[in-house]
């Protein structure tokens, strides 16, 4: 069924992104830039199988996978003896290294680990090379320790080896039985704390001494539920007394950063200011700064994020920050230099509001020309290229999203070395035929060539903008959105049942088509979803007044975005910056810098994001 709804359409729709690709007049190309050059296009030389080999390869690969799963090795080594390298290939390769390290096979695993190029290797795949001696992998523990949440089963082997030998870090170590035991991974924290030679007692709270015990107390104050506590910090301050000065450090962090996600801002700080420094995860730093930010406590904010780790004090957001804290303060050189570092670190949400800090605009115009007809003819040469189309074509014809993904990580895979003319060479290519979201993710990867309208295309342009005017919203605004949501794929469907190119709900599609008359299976047809998403979504920007609040409210719910509304009028970067949802506060800046873009490409009067951001009501 789906066969015959899809199919026409899309060769429909290649072509109107093809012409949306190449508006000259719209986009003067910076005369300064020499034009991409044949011979810079250099794809790679796999032979190129015919579609039908191509389809069968990914059935086999499938069910190598569930061979792989019920024991049987050897569907996988004969896949692998026999295919040519590919995602499919890594990815078999991958998971058979992880049974046979699971059994301890060492002389197989290495002879398929020594095939595996070092960006080829999973995490888990490196920590069992690691676990039997294939591999000496000198930073891996000490990277490994840090992570506070789950580990793969390979990893958490190998950290209880390294622990139990005494080469981990003690301190390193225990801290992440207390990360274990927030997060309520307690067997996985029980076995390393075994191995660490201190077992936690069981049940937890049966008492005892040693540093077992004492990491197992502080699971009533760091637990999901211990952390709710109204009077969490006298129950703190009451144990202090019989834990080690790391243990409650780190439970005043965990009490900082459930405070600053209900939004208690000035508990939040308050409590991370007595927690242990060493003792924060990267959240819990990000939880101290926002909880700074959102009482524009400028000077400091300063303080927090100087006293990040250099990794987060190098992510645009924290130069942005900082950046910002030091203008507040009247310190405009220092202020500046950072501007210019977040400017030149991309196009994301904070480069450009570090750009319009420093003066600057937006910018669309192409520095680049549009590949070749002949470049593109090579790239689709390319055998991994021409393997990832015909996946997406045939994953088109049956509506088989699990083959639409493997059509994706093969383009993953084919480009992940190519230059910026090949890059944009594929881009072209990719939405040629309809393969928009590996178009973006192409066009995207370029950091020097730049060529707009294939980062930010714009299908579907009728229906969008007679909807868009039908609800008073800015058209820029909506495929900001459709961008994040989507990627423009016709039919995508998220974990929770988002559908379709505005990610609509079922539940919300319902009550968007009894208010205003359509049918709720109109959800599934293009036109259906796109008119229902931006009726709802102007509907949300009229009950809540702004589009931040709106952008919010479409992801998290209307109900949400008013709830994080502060009791002061607040600036739209600091609401956005401080929503405690991370999927929610990274969408938000995504659509609204995205806006920012399709504003300029379409030559809208409006292009600040500065203003588009604005300032966001009390509650
Ligand atoms: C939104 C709904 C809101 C709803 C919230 O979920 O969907 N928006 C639309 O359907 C347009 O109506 O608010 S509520 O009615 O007040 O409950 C909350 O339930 C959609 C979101 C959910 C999200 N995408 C549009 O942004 C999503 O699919 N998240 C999962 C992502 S993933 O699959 O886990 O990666």
């Amino acid at each position: 069924m789906q066969h015959t709804r899809l199919k026409p359409m899309l060769s429909l729709l290649a072509l109107s992104v093809l012409a949306a690709c190449s508006s000259p007049t719209e986009t003067p190309v910076d005369p300064k830039v020499p034009p991409a050059s044949s011979s810079q296009v250099l794809p790679g030389t796999q032979a190129v199988q015919n579609p039908a080999e191509v389809v069968a390869a990914y059935q086999w690969y499938q069910s190598v996978l569930t061979a792989l799963k019920a024991g049987d090795q050897n569907s996988a080594v004969q896949f692998l003896s026999q295919q040519p390298k590919s995602a499919m290939s890594q990815t078999v390769r991958n998971q058979l290294l992880k049974s046979l390290g699971r059994q301890n096979n060492w002389p197989l695993f290495a002879q398929h680990f020594n095939q595996l190029a070092a960006d080829e290797r999973d995490q888990e795949t490196r920590c069992y090379a690691a676990l039997g001696n294939i591999a000496a992998d000198n930073s891996l523990a000490a990277e490994l320790v840090q992570e506070l949440g789950r580990l793969p089963e390979g990893c958490n082997r190998y950290l209880n080896q390294q622990a139990a030998a005494g080469r981990l870090n003690a301190q390193d170590a225990w801290r992440r039985v207390r990360g274990l035991l927030s997060n309520n991974q307690i067997s996985d924290a029980r076995n390393l704390a075994a191995a660490l030679g201190s077992p936690l007692p069981n049940p937890l709270n049966s008492g005892g001494s040693g540093q077992g015990a004492q990491e197992a107390r502080l699971h009533s104050v760091i637990s999901a539920d211990g952390r709710k506590a109204a009077n969490i910090g006298e129950r703190i301050q009451a144990l202090s007394g019989s834990l080690t000065p790391e243990q409650t450090g780190f439970a005043w962090a965990v009490a900082g950063h459930h405070q600053a996600l209900n939004q208690n801002m000035d508990t939040a700080l308050a409590y991370f200011d007595r927690a242990d420094r060493r003792q924060l995860s990267t959240v819990h730093w990000e939880w101290y700064a926002r909880a700074a930010l959102r009482g524009q406590r400028w000077q400091k904010l300063g303080d927090i994020i100087r006293a990040m780790p250099p990794k987060l004090q190098a992510d645009p957001t924290w130069q942005y920050w900082l950046a910002r804290s030091l203008a507040a303060q009247g310190r405009q050189g220092e202020a500046q230099n950072l501007y210019r570092q977040a400017a030149a670190s991309g196009r994301n949400f904070y480069a450009l509001m570090a750009t319009e800090a420093l003066g600057g605009k937006v910018d669309t115009r192409n520095n680049v020309a549009d590949s070749s007809r002949g470049d593109i003819q090579r790239v689709a040469q390319d055998g991994h290229i021409a393997r990832a189309l015909a996946l997406f074509q045939a994953a088109q014809g049956s509506g088989d999203w699990n083959m639409r993904r493997q059509a994706q990580a093969e383009w993953r895979y084919a480009i992940k070395n190519y230059n910026e003319d090949t890059l944009l060479a594929s881009a072209h290519l990719a939405h040629d035929n309809g393969f928009y979201e590996m178009g973006i993710l192409s066009a995207d990867r370029t950091n020097h060539k730049l060529n707009y309208q294939l980062r930010y295309i714009s299908p579907f342009r009728d229906l969008t903008t007679r909807y868009a005017a039908q609800a008073h919203v800015d058209p820029a605004w909506v495929y900001g959105l459709i961008r994040q949501e989507s990627r423009f794929m016709i039919g995508a469907r998220s974990h929770v049942g988002a559908t379709g190119l505005m990610q609509v709900m079922p539940a919300t599609a319902n009550e968007i088509a009894r208010k205003i008359g359509m049918n709720p299976g109109d959800l599934h047809t293009i036109e259906g979803n796109i008119r229902m998403g931006t009726w709802y979504l102007g509907d949300a920007r009229n009950r809540l007044g702004h589009e931040v609040l709106a952008t919010a409210g479409y992801n998290a719910g209307p109900g949400r975005a008013r709830r994080w509304q502060a009791a002061v009028p607040l600036e739209g970067a600091i609401y956005a910056e401080t929503i405690p949802f991370d999927e929610t506060r990274d969408y938000v800046k995504k659509v609204m810098a995205n806006a920012t873009y399709y504003a300029s490409l379409f030559n809208e009067p409006q292009t600040s994001l500065t203003r588009r951001m604005g300032t966001v009501a009390a509650k």
